[in-house]
This record gives C-alpha cells, sequence and structure tokens, in this order.
C-alpha cells in the first residue's frame, strides 16, 4: 500500500525528487490514505511566524486507516501481540477485527463520559493493549490524547492534566514492573486533588487490587464496556486538527505540550516506518519503547498498524525475572525487527545479561536503535551479539517535535557506520550551522543540527504556547527549524548526532531538563541553591549529578541522610528517573556576574576534568571553582 523504496539508487531518487517538488511527493504518498474530504492545499509553510499547514481543508480519521481499512484485506491478522510482565501469565493477542472492535467499544465509553472532538483526554497507564486502544479511542472521536508515562510522579500527572485542560483520565488499579507492584490509581487520586476540571476517571483493572472509587467520578472500565456496543462511527477532523498533545521536557520551567496535528503525522509515520523497517508482511515487529513516549505513539501504535503490522507489545522490564528476558521474548514470538534504546543495549552488554547459548535470535532480520547517540562500541555488540552479525541496524534520530524518524538508514539497503544515523530520508533538509548562524556547507564539518524545509510529521505548536514553540525551535536561527541536537556530517555526507548543545540530560533515554530537576532539588528545605548537570555514564548514557548548596540550618545534618532526602524529593515531583546519581555539597556555586550559573564548568567537573575549564575570567568568585574540584564526589 504504502511506497516502498528498494534500492540504494531508488533513495537517492526520491530524495532529490521530494527536494525538487515536495508538494507532489506528498501529495501522491497522502493519496494512498483514506480521506473523507480531499485537501486543498498540500503545504503552507512559513518558518518565522511558524506556521505549518499539510493537506490543509482535507478530512479523515486516523482510526479509519490503522483499523478499518485493514479489515478488508485482513481481518484475521494478528494487530497486537501482548506480553505481560509476568512469563507465566499467558500472552493475548488481537487480531484487526478485534482490535476494530474493542477501540470502538471504548470510544462509545468515551462519548458517553460526554467527550467530544477537540476534548483533551489524559491517559496514564501501565504497557498493556488498553493503553493502545485509549489512544485510538480518543481518534475515533476526534478527541485529543494526552499520554503521561506511569513512570510519572503525581505532581508531574496533575501539571500535564490542568496545562492541557483534561476532563477525563484513563488509567489502571495498578502495574507491574518487575517485581514491583506500583499503586498507579492512589498516584491519579493524589494527582488530581490539584485538578478541579477532570469529571471521569476510568479505571481497568490490571492488577485487582483494592483501590478508592471517588463517587460521581470514578468508574469501572469494564462496567462501563458492559453498556455499549461495538459500533462507533469515525468521527471526521481536519488534516491540521490536534491528534495528540504529548509532553516533553523543556530547558527552562515547565515541560512542553508539544501538539501534532492529524494528516501529516498519519502519512509520515506511515511512510517512516514502512521504509526504515523494510517492513513486510509477516514480520513480528518489536518495539521496547514505552507508550508514554514518541516513540511508542509513532513506532508501536500509529505507525504499524498503520500498514497493517503485527505488534509485539511488552510490559516488562529487560532484566526481569532475569536478564535473558527480552531474548526469551524474542524468541518466544519469533520477533523479526527489534527496536530498542541505547541505554538498554549497554545496560545488557554489561555483565553477563548477553543472549545465551539457549538463545536462538535467528528470528530476526533487523535492529533499530533510538534515544540518543549510539556508541561504537555498543553498536558493535548489538551487531554481532544480537544481530548474530547478519542483522542491519537501523539508527534512527529523530525527536518528540519531529513526529517521526528524521536520519535514518534504510534496512538493508542504505550502508551504516556504527554511531552514524547516516542520512536523512526522503522530505528531510538538514543543515549544519555555525554560531553565527551561517550554514556549513560542505562535508567533514560539524555544527548545530537544524532542519531548512517543512516535513509532513513535525510539530505546529507548544499547547497554549505558541511564543515558545517559535522561541524554543524557530528563533536562534531564523527561518530554520533548530533541534537542539549537535551533529557531523563525515567525508561521505553521513550525519552523526553528537547530543545536546542546551540544557536537556537525556538519562537512560528519557529527556530531563536541568530546570527541572534543579526546581525539585530547591523544594528541600535545608536547600538554598543547586545546579545539575549531566556526565557520561556506561549504562544511562548520562546520569544526574547535582551541585548543592545547603542553608546555615543544615550544618551537622547527616549528609548522606540529605542526599537520599533529596532524591525522594526528586521522586516525588518528577519520578524516579531524575534522581540524581551525585550529589555534592558546596558553598557556592560558579557564577557570572550577571548571576549566571556557569554550568559549563561545572559539566566539565563532572566529567572529571581537572585543568582544561575554558574561559573562567567572567566569574564572580573563581575561588568556588577551586572548592568544587576538591570536594568532588
Ligand atoms: C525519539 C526520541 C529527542 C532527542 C534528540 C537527540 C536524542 C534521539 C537519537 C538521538 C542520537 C539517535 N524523541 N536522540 N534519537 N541522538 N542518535 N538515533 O528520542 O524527544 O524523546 O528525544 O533524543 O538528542 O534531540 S525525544
Amino acid at each position: 500500500m504504502i511506497n516502498k523504496i528498494n534500492t540504494l539508487q531508488e533513495y537517492h531518487e526520491a530524495y532529490q525528487e521530494c527536494i525538487d517538488n515536495p508538494e507532489h511527493f506528498w501529495h501522491q504518498l497522502a493519496r494512498k490514505f483514506i480521506w473523507r474530504r480531499p485537501w486543498h492545499t498540500v503545504l503552507e509553510w512559513d518558518f518565522i511566524k511558524p506556521e505549518i499547514k499539510w493537506f490543509d481543508g482535507g478530512g479523515l480519521n486516523i482510526t479509519e486507516n490503522c483499523l478499518d481499512r485493514h479489515l478488508e484485506t485482513q481481518p484475521n491478522k494478528t494487530a497486537i501481540i501482548w506480553e505481560s510482565n509476568d512469563p507465566n501469565e499467558a500472552s493475548v493477542t488481537y487480531t484487526y477485527k478485534q482490535l476494530h472492535a474493542k477501540v470502538c467499544e471504548l470510544a462509545n465509553v468515551l462519548k458517553n463520559l460526554g467527550v467530544q472532538k477537540g476534548d483533551r483526554v489524559c491517559i496514564y497507564m501501565p504497557m498493556i493493549p488498553e493503553l493502545s486502544m485509549a489512544l485510538l479511542a480518543c481518534a475515533r472521536i476526534g478527541a485529543v490524547h494526552s499520554v503521561v508515562f506511569a513512570g510519572f510522579s503525581s505532581r508531574s500527572l496533575s501539571d500535564r492534566i490542568n496545562d492541557a485542560d483534561a476532563k477525563v483520565v484513563l488509567t489502571t488499579d495498578g502495574s507491574y514492573r518487575g517485581a514491583k507492584a506500583i499503586d498507579l490509581k492512589g498516584i491519579v487520586d493524589e494527582a488530581l486533588l490539584d485538578c478541579p476540571n477532570v469529571q471521569s476517571v476510568l479505571v481497568y483493572q490490571r492488577t485487582n487490587t483494592p483501590v478508592s472509587m471517588q463517587g460521581g467520578r470514578d468508574l469501572w472500565w469494564h462496567d462501563e464496556i458492559a453498556k455499549v456496543d461495538t459500533h462507533c462511527e469515525p468521527v471526521i477532523i481536519g488534516s491540521e486538527d490536534p491528534l495528540f498533545i504529548l509532553y516533553t521536557s523543556g530547558s527552562t520551567g515547565r515541560p512542553k505540550g508539544i501538539m501534532h496535528t492529524a494528516g501529516g503525522y498519519m502519512v509520515y509515520t506511515a511512510y517512516t516506518f514502512k521504509n526504515v523497517f523494510q517492513q513486510q508482511e509477516d514480520d513480528i515487529y518489536w518495539c521496547t519503547a514505552d507508550i508514554g513516549w514518541v516513540t511508542g505513539h509513532s513506532y508501536i501504535v500509529y505507525g504499524p498498524l498503520l500498514n497493517g503490522a503485527t505488534v509485539l507489545m511488552f510490559e516488562g522490564i529487560p532484566t526481569w525475572p532475569d536478564n535473558g528476558r527480552f531474548w526469551d521474548v524474542i524468541d518466544k514470538h519469533q520477533v523479526t525487527i527489534f527496536y530498542t534504546a541505547p541505554t538498554a543495549i549497554r545496560s545488557l552488554m554489561a555483565g553477563d545479561h548477553s543472549p545465551k547459548s539457549t538463545h536462538s535470535l535467528n528470528s530476526l532480520r533487523i535492529l533499530g536503535t533510538v534515544g540518543e547517540p549510539i556508541n561504537v562500541e555498543a553498536w558493535e555488540w548489538y551487531h554481532e551479539h544480537v544481530g548474530r552479525g547478519n542483522c542491519p541496524i537501523v539508527d534512527t534520530w529523530w525527536q518528540t517535535e519531529t513526529g517521526g524518524m528524521m536520519i535514518s538508514p534504510l534496512a538493508g539497503i542504505t550502508p551504516t557506520k556504527p554511531g552514524f544515523a547516516t542520512l536523512p530520508l526522503p522530505g528531510v533538509q538538514p543543515a549544519l550551522l555555525d554560531e553565527n548562524g551561517k550554514e556549513i556547507e560542505g562535508n567533514g564539518v560539524e555544527g548545530k543540527l537544524c532542519i531548512k524545509f517543512p516535513w509532513p510529521g513535525m510539530a505546529r505548536t507548544i499547547w497554549g504556547d505558541h511564543n515558545r514553540f517559535r522561541e524554543t525551535y524557530f528563533s536562534a536561527f531564523p527561518g530554520y527549524y533548530f533541534t537542539g541536537d549537535g551533529c557531523r556530517r563525515d567525508a561521505d555526507g553521513y550525519y552523526r548526532i553528537t547530543g545536546r548543545v542546551d540544557d536537556i540530560i537525556i538519562v537512560s533515554g528519557h529527556n530531563l531538563g536541568t530546570a527541572e530537576i534543579e526546581n525539585a532539588i530547591d523544594e528541600h528545605e535545608l536547600v538554598n541553591e543547586t545546579a545539575v548537570v549531566g556526565y557520561p555514564h556506561p549504562v544511562k548514557g548520562f546520569a544526574v549529578y547535582a551541585y548543592v548548596v545547603l542553608f546555615a540550618e543544615a550544618a551537622g545534618k547527616d549528609h548522606d541522610a540529605l542526599r537520599k532526602e533529596i532524591n525522594e524529593s526528586i521522586s516525588a515531583i518528577i519520578g524516579p528517573i531524575g534522581k540524581a546519581d551525585k550529589i555534592q555539597f558546596v558553598t557556592g556555586l560558579p557564577k557570572t556576574r550577571s548571576g549566571k550559573i556557569m554550568r559549563r564548568i561545572l559539566r566539565k567537573i563532572a566529567e572529571g576534568e581537572t585543568d582544561n575549564l575554558g574561559d573562567t575570567s567572567t566569574l564572580l568568585d573563581p575561588g568556588v571553582v577551586e572548592e568544587i574540584m576538591r570536594g568532588k564526589v
């Protein structure tokens, strides 16, 4: 159905075609989908305002393309295979026909709760099939989903619910993660103390643990499903109407509600999924991300289902009940395409977590990675120990904001190099910019990665704050979308992402804003001020290093006890993923005369650098640096 590139020459042709006539290129692709109303304009754009519109005037429902269209051709094909956290619990499968029915039922429940087109629904659920159904049910009726990763704290949840002004929350009684059971409903209850506009909470029973149900607000999923049938007409929405909001960390303050619209996102995720993975009809595709992140949205839910693929969904973690779980699951379900993150790869490289001789892994055909730069050692280990030396690796660079993959090999087609995301996909026009905002031409160069032409999957705004959208992505280099990443283009024109150039730390593939963590630490009553930086970590990619200045009242307090309390505070406000690996107590922070903390210096110290600290001449008190270096933890 969706155009597939089959050779390197075809890739180069498609790439060129998309430069010469992007509107024609995307028009031809978009025509392959079910539209209920044709578009009048393929593309309108302005990177200064910024305003981007794809397929404007068109009307569609993405679930018709994910589900209904496959009912004619392959109703009994497996859409979802679900593997429980507990290896002894039976797996569950849904065919396209069954999934369609489940989604329609849930959509009818949402309608009964008063949810209408354009309303926001917050989804806070573990990795069970009902989570995919929840996204699709919202899309079915034109509601805007806002999924919050179920590892976030109640405070993060309430902030996101309020920012999006969601009136319904979908959750479960509890969740399992390895040996742990988590009281999700309890976290929701706590969050909702601060969310006056939430009218209903729909609770799916996953753990059968006792929870409190607030009368007039909380409803059991199964009770409501019992009241509806499996027929639900799709609500047709405009191409440029919102499909979802997904929050991502900002370098300052509050998280940003990245908003994606329906038409362009649909075309882009479907096209990139098909081509990057070179997906075939009989593939069993497994992406280990959580649906709470964009990778899950685009490449567990929308991209694969748009292509009628079979998707494996896994509830658990790689290390439980033992370190072979990923390999067990691959063999059990005969996974052919496996997509994971460098942090997972690095944790499985360590110790004896490698696949054993009892693991076959010979169903695997293609491997993928996403989320952070992958170091050469991890790439080679992945290739040799997981791919058994014969599976192409696609290192896919993209972002929440880009909606889909941007720079990536096409599996088995683009020659790869360890550590390189290789070449831009058709429609993606990267540019490397220097400090003065000048585009650096030619090869063998390095700069800040920008994109100079729109692609259909790109975010359209930050929910409720278009100014911040412009400021964050379109103002550093006027006329360009700025990614926040540094990048090298080597002699062959291959791209290698070198990491963030802003105040975002990627810890185990999760983006954390330094400001966010600092805010959380500052909440401790004995903390005066703090500066947070990332430092390289062998497994997590980066880990959090916090420099903390205490109030005088803290004198004599046990430092290890304080460290524990500070991490509890981070855990409560952001979630356990934000915890600091290292906390150093200092008497002052290196600041410029204008009062700005010089994180550049702190980053170097955290990395273990002792002499090359760069220019310290603008420091108010250079003595502070000496002290910090002496006390490094
Ligand atoms: C998909 C996703 C985005 C940031 C991005 C980069 C980093 C992602 C790669 C990568 C090097 C990769 N969305 N990043 N993929 N860096 N190589 N293949 O991760 O919004 O959560 O993060 O992640 O810094 O800007 S995200």
